[in-house]
C-alpha cells in the first residue's frame, strides 16, 4: 500500500504579534514589542503550502486557536463581560492579556507527538497533544489543539488520541518538536527518536544552567508507552545542556530527521556516538540503512544555527530518493550557512537542494519551517479517512488567502490586543473557518 508523510501546518492566527514571551527563544526575547503583521504572517505560511502542495508533497492544514482566550482570563480571576475582562487584564495585568493573546498555535510541531500505525501496538495512528507547560501561553494550548486534531482525524478506527501529559515541570512535554522518526518507508515499522532535554527524577543527567530544558525524559517515555511503541523502536538521546543555554529551545532548532537519514549539528546531542549507533543498528533490524549528516562547528557555529535555524528546515524525500531541504530565507542571509548549503548539495550526497521560503513574521517569534508543520505518516487508507476539508488544494488555497485578506489587520501592536473589538474579528473570522475547513464546533465561543 501506499504511504505519505502528510505535513499539517498552522495557519498563523489573527492576533500575531510580538510579546516576548519565550525565555531562552532568542528570537522571541530580541523582537519582543516589535510590531507584527498577521496579515503578512498568514500569506506567508500559506504560501509555503502551496508551494510544497505544487511540488507534489501531500499538504495539510491545521486551524489556529481563539484569542483572546478569554475564559484562560476568567481562569485567572478577570471577570465581568468578555470586553470587561479584557479591559480589566490591561490596566491591571498586561502581561497576561499579552500571554492569552498569542498566536503561538501556529507552531504546531509542538501541537502534538505523533507515532504512525506500523509503530503502535494497535495499529493505529496515536496522537499525544503537549501539555507545553514551560510557558503559561503554550500551556493554554493544548484543549483546543485535542478538540482540533479530533476533527481532522476523527475515524476512530485509524487514530487514536491522549489527552495531554499531567501539567506539572516534570512531565514537559513539546511535543513533535523533540521527536524524529526514522524509516525506511513511511508505511513500514521505524525507529521513534525522542530527545529530551532534562529528567526530572534522575539527577545524573545534567541539565542547562541558564535557559529551561522544555522536555523530559520522563514525558518522553510516557508518550512512547501511550503510543505502545516497542522497546526495540525507539531510541531516546539527551540534547547537549550547552546548547539550550545558547538558545536551542527545541531540539528541532538543531537537527532534523527523515526517512533514514538524520541532519545535525555537531554539539546537538550528549553521547553522540553512542546514540548513532543505537539508533544504526534498530533501524537495521526494521529494514533500514541509517545515514547521518553533520554538520561541523568549524563551518556553523551554534549562534549561525539559532540565527538562521538551517536546522528548523523540512527534510523532504522526492520520488528518485533524494532529499530537499526546505530553508528559511535567515539561511540564505547567514554566509558561512549559505556556503555550507551550497556545498552539502553540490556534494553528491542525499540532500541535494534547497528552496527558500520568506517566512519572516514567524521567524521573528522563533518559529521557522519545521517549526510550523505537524508530520503526520499515512497510508493511503488512513489518509483516506482524514477529514477532506483540511487537506489542501488549489481551491482551498484560494479559500483562504481571501479569508485572510478579508479578517486580518495587517499591523498589531500591544495597544491593538487591549481592543475589545479584535475578540469579536477573531471570533467572526474563525467561524467562517471552521466552516471552510469542515471541522464543525471547536472554539470555546462555539461550544459554551
Ligand atoms: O514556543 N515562540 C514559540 C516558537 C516555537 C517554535 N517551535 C519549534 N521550534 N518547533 C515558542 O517559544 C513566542 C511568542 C511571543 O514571544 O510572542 C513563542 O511562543
Amino acid at each position: 500500500m501506499k504511504s505519505y508523510e502528510v505535513n499539517f501546518d498552522g495557519l498563523v492566527g489573527p492576533t500575531h504579534n510580538y510579546g516576548g514571551l519565550s525565555y531562552g527563544n532568542v528570537a522571541s526575547q530580541s523582537n519582543s514589542q516589535q510590531s507584527s503583521n498577521p496579515k503578512e504572517a498568514a500569506l506567508q505560511g500559506l504560501a509555503k503550502m502551496k508551494a510544497l502542495m505544487d511540488m507534489g508533497f501531500q499538504q495539510g492544514v491545521l486551524a489556529p486557536q481563539e484569542r483572546p482566550d478569554v475564559a484562560a482570563l476568567r481562569r485567572l480571576g478577570f471577570a465581568g463581560s468578555d470586553a470587561q475582562v479584557i479591559q480589566q487584564a490591561a490596566k491591571e495585568a498586561m502581561p497576561l492579556l499579552v500571554a492569552s493573546c498569542s498566536a503561538s498555535s501556529m507552531w504546531v510541531a509542538n501541537a502534538a507527538t505523533v507515532s504512525p500505525s506500523a509503530d503502535t501496538a494497535d495499529g493505529r495512528v496515536h496522537f499525544t497533544a503537549a501539555n507545553l507547560n514551560c510557558k503559561y501561553h503554550r500551556s493554554i494550548e493544548h484543549p483546543t489543539t485535542s478538540r482540533v486534531l479530533g476533527a481532522m482525524f476523527a475515524n476512530q478506527h485509524h487514530f487514536a488520541h491522549h489527552a495531554a501529559l499531567p501539567a506539572v515541570a516534570q512531565f514537559g512535554d513539546e511535543g513533535a518538536a523533540n521527536h524524529t522518526r526514522f524509516c525506511r518507508a513511511y508505511g513500514e515499522a521505524g525507529v521513534e527518536f525522542f530527545v529530551f532535554g532534562r529528567s526530572a527524577f534522575d539527577t545524573r543527567y545534567p541539565a542547562p544552567q541558564k535557559y529551561p530544558a522544555r522536555q523530559t525524559l520522563e514525558a518522553s517515555q510516557a508518550v512512547a508507552r501511550l503510543h505502545g511503541l516497542r522497546e526495540e523502536g525507539v531510541v531516546y538521546a539527551q540534547q547537549n545542556p550547552s546548547v539550550i543555554d545558547q538558545g536551542v529551545f527545541h531540539n528541532d532548532v538543531i537537527a532534523v530527521g527523515n526517512g533514514e537519514v538524520l541532519f545535525y549539528h555537531e554539539d546537538a546531542f550528549l553521547e553522540t556516538d553512542k546514540m548513532l549507533a543505537e539508533l544504526s543498528s534498530k533501524l537495521a533490524k526494521v529494514g533500514g540503512k541509517f545515514q547521518s549528516v553533520c554538520v561541523p562547528r568549524s563551518a556553523v557555529t551554534v549562534d549561525d544555527a539559532v540565527r538562521s535555524y538551517l536546522f528548523n528546515s523540512q527534510l523532504l524525500s522526492r520520488p528518485d530518493g533524494s532529499m530537499l531541504l526546505i530553508v528559511p530565507e535567515e539561511c540564505r542571509s547567514n554566509e558561512r550557512v549559505w556556503h555550507y548549503l551550497q556545498g552539502l548539495t553540490g556534494a553528491g550526497g542525499v540532500i541535494r537542494e534547497v528552496k527558500v521560503f520568506d517566512l519572516k513574521q514567524s521567524m521573528q517569534n522563533g518559529g521557522g519551517p519545521a517549526c510550523l508543520r505537524l508530520r503526520v505518516a499515512l497510508n493511503e487508507t488512513e489518509l483516506a479517512a482524514v477529514n477532506p476539508g483540511v487537506i489542501m488544494t488549489a481551491p482551498l488555497y484560494d479559500s483562504l488567502t481571501q479569508w485572510v485578506e478579508r479578517h486580518y489587520r495587517d499591523r498589531m501592536t500591544e495597544n491593538d490586543l487591549a481592543d475589545p473589538q479584535l475578540l469579536l474579528e477573531c471570533r467572526a473570522a474563525l467561524d467562517e473557518l471552521t466552516q471552510i475547513l469542515k471541522l464543525g464546533s471547536v472554539y470555546p465561543f462555539q461550544i459554551n
